[in-house]
This record gives structure tokens, C-alpha cells and sequence, in this order.
């Protein structure tokens, strides 16, 4: 491709080098762990309330929710500068928040209103903002995967060094485009690093029951693709591999691979029962590794008190409230908007 080899990778490591060794987990520091534990908090109690107004009849059409996974997020997002890229599937109001977009836009655009991101006319899966590096919101299983190539392509051809943050699920990962991508990120060096969120799940099918491989980190080892997995419930664990990750993208050595393990509490969908596991399947794991949690013991451990966590996780239903009656009492669009934006 003559782009690639008009332009060369900067600084790029030796043919077949890799990186170090697995990331070690490290201390966030104290006022890291707050800020992540806030960030999880908001997006739990932003889920938590959509799913309640989904189940108020507020909300229609589809709606995914990300309770038990908020640690991949915020711990990947603690990782990267302006001007980086994130992108995603269906299951993406985690996402938004963590990139900073505001909870009373992404909960306007579940209720189909005005104000929402995409004018009240996108709803769960089709959200953008480009000024907060957020590139969507998708609802075709794995499409998001050549796109986010694509903006690594972009940042390798504008010579910046930002790099492209592409999530997509443990389902996603058994498709055609997901390998036709990373051929081509390798063989460009591009600024990639593939988020693989192993929740264990795709809608009701479980990783063994669909995956003859289900070690995900080895999934780009025909390409050269280095991998890690990491624990996915541990934000410490995700900030740790992201930099690592982070680093060697832009440090124009090629794509990299995390798969997050982690879980997912709720049902695909709000429409799915979940009845392929057990409720003590999910009870384990809340109760074993829940991301919350996690921070907020180490906090608690670091003399921080209850009141003072009382308090931020008031501050944080009273953003989430706001969010929830802004989207009630929004208009909702003009007549005159449902043909603006749609190609014919
Ligand atoms: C191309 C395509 N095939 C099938 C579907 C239906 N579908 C929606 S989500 C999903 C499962 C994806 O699971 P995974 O990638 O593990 O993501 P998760 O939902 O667990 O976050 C499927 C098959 C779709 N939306 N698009
Ligand atoms: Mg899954």
C-alpha cells in the first residue's frame, strides 16, 4: 500500500521484538483511586437508572447495559491524551461517560429527545462525539473494529501520535473483519489497541460453548500482534497493561492486544432473562471481584471514611438524577427533524 510505505513508522522496534513482560500492577495513588472510583460509580448508577426507565416504559428499543465491567473503561481511559480515539459496540453508555460526555446528553438520547447526542434520533447504540474522542455507539456485532483501524490508520497518515482505543466483545471476536483488521494494523504499524472485553458472554452463547480459542490475548499471533490478558475487575490491572499498550502504539511499533476479563451483571440486553447461568454464578462474582468494591476497601483501608464515600456517591446520583429528569422533560424533536440526517 503506497501511503504505508511512503511513510515508515517513527522509532519502530526491530522486526519480531516484544514488549516486556506482563504489566505489573501497580498503586494507583489516592487521589487516582478516587477519581476512578467516582467514574465507575457515575457509570453503575447511570446503568442502573436507565434500566429502571427502561423498565418505566421511558426507554425503548434496545438498551445494553455495562454494570460489572465499568473497570475496563475508566482504567483504560486513565491511560490516554486528547485527541486519542475510542470506539465501541451497542454496549456503550460506560464508554461516553468515561470519555466525558454528558450524562444528561447520552440519558436524552436513550429517552429519544432533543437534547440527546444524536438529537434524540440515534437512542442507545448510535451516539457520537467527536470532541470527546468518541467515535461511537455500534450496533453491528464487530463493525466498529475496521473503523477503529481506520482511525489508526488516520493518526499514522496526519504523522500525530494518537493512538486508537477499539473495543469490541468476546462474541465480536470470532469474525472475519476482526482478522482482515488486524492484518493490516500489523502490516502498517498502526496505532491500534484492540480491547478485547471478555465478559464471557455473547448474548446467551458462553465463551466455551463458541470459541475454539479462548485465550483472546493470542488471538493476533498469526500477525505478530502482541497480547495481554489482564484481569479485567481490577482497575490497578487495566491502567497498568493500558500503558504498557498505550505506549507501544504510540511509540509506533504497531497494534496491541488486551483481553479484559470481566463480567457482565445484567442480561445482554434488557429484554434477555439470562436464563444460561445462575443467579449464584452472578452472586460469585459480585460478590468475589466487583470493581467497586475493590477501589472502595483500598480506599476505606487508606483511612478514607464512610461519610466522606457517602458523600461522593451522593454527589454522583445527584449528576445521575439530573441526567434522569433532563431526559424526561426534554422535548422531543421536531416533526421537521425526521428527515434531517438520514441518507436517501
Ligand atoms: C453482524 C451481527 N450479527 C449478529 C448480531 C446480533 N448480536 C448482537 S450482540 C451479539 C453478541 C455479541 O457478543 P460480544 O461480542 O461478546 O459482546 P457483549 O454483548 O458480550 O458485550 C449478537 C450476536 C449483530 N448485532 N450483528
Ligand atoms: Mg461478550
Amino acid at each position: 500500500m503506497a501511503v504505508a510505505r511512503k511513510k515508515p513508522a517513527p522509532a519502530a522496534a526491530e522486526p519480531g521484538a516484544e514488549p516486556e513482560s506482563k504489566a505489573p500492577i501497580l498503586d494507583l495513588g489516592k487521589e487516582s483511586e478516587i477519581k476512578a472510583y467516582r467514574e465507575m460509580l457515575l457509570i453503575r448508577r447511570f446503568e442502573e437508572k436507565a434500566g429502571q426507565m427502561y423498565g418505566m416504559g421511558l426507554i425503548g428499543g434496545f438498551c445494553h447495559l455495562y454494570i460489572g465491567q465499568e473497570a475496563v473503561v475508566v482504567g483504560m481511559q486513565m491511560t490516554i491524551k486528547d485527541g486519542d480515539q475510542v470506539i465501541t459496540g451497542y454496549r456503550d453508555h460506560g464508554h461516553m461517560l468515561a470519555c466525558g460526555m454528558d450524562p444528561k446528553g447520552v440519558m436524552a438520547e436513550l429517552t429519544g429527545r432533543r437534547g440527546g447526542y444524536s438529537k434524540g434520533k440515534g437512542g442507545s447504540m448510535h451516539m457520537f462525539s467527536v470532541a470527546k474522542g468518541f467515535y461511537g455507539g455500534h450496533g453491528i456485532v464487530g463493525a466498529q473494529v475496521p473503523i477503529g483501524t481506520g482511525l489508526a490508520f488516520a493518526n499514522r497518515y496526519r504523522k500525530n501520535d494518537n493512538v486508537s482505543l477499539t473495543y469490541f466483545g468476546d462474541g465480536a471476536a470470532n469474525q472475519g473483519q476482526v482478522y482482515e483488521s488486524f492484518n493490516m494494523a500489523e502490516l502498517w504499524k498502526l496505532p491500534v489497541v484492540y480491547i478485547i472485553e471478555n465478559n464471557r458472554y455473547a448474548m446467551g452463547t458462553s465463551v466455551t460453548r463458541a470459541s475454539a480459542q479462548t485465550d483472546f490475548s493470542k488471538r493476533g499471533a498469526s500477525f505478530s500482534i502482541p497480547g495481554e490478558q489482564v484481569d479485567g475487575m481490577d482497575v490497578r490491572a487495566v491502567k497498568a497493561a493500558g500503558d504498557k499498550a498505550v505506549k507501544w502504539c504510540r511509540e509506533g511499533n504497531g497494534p496491541f492486544i488486551l483481553e479484559m476479563q470481566t463480567y457482565r451483571y445484567r442480561g445482554h440486553s434488557m429484554s434477555d432473562p439470562a436464563k444460561y447461568r445462575t443467579r449464584e454464578e452472578v452472586d460469585k462474582v459480585r460478590h468475589d471481584s466487583d470493581p467497586i468494591e475493590q477501589v472502595r476497601n483500598r480506599l476505606l483501608a487508606d483511612g478514607m471514611s464512610e461519610q466522606e464515600l457517602k458523600e461522593l456517591d451522593a454527589e454522583v446520583r445527584e449528576i445521575v438524577n439530573n441526567a434522569a429528569d433532563f431526559a424526561q422533560h426534554d422535548p422531543e424533536p421536531d416533526p421537521s427533524e425526521l428527515y434531517t440526517d438520514v441518507y436517501r
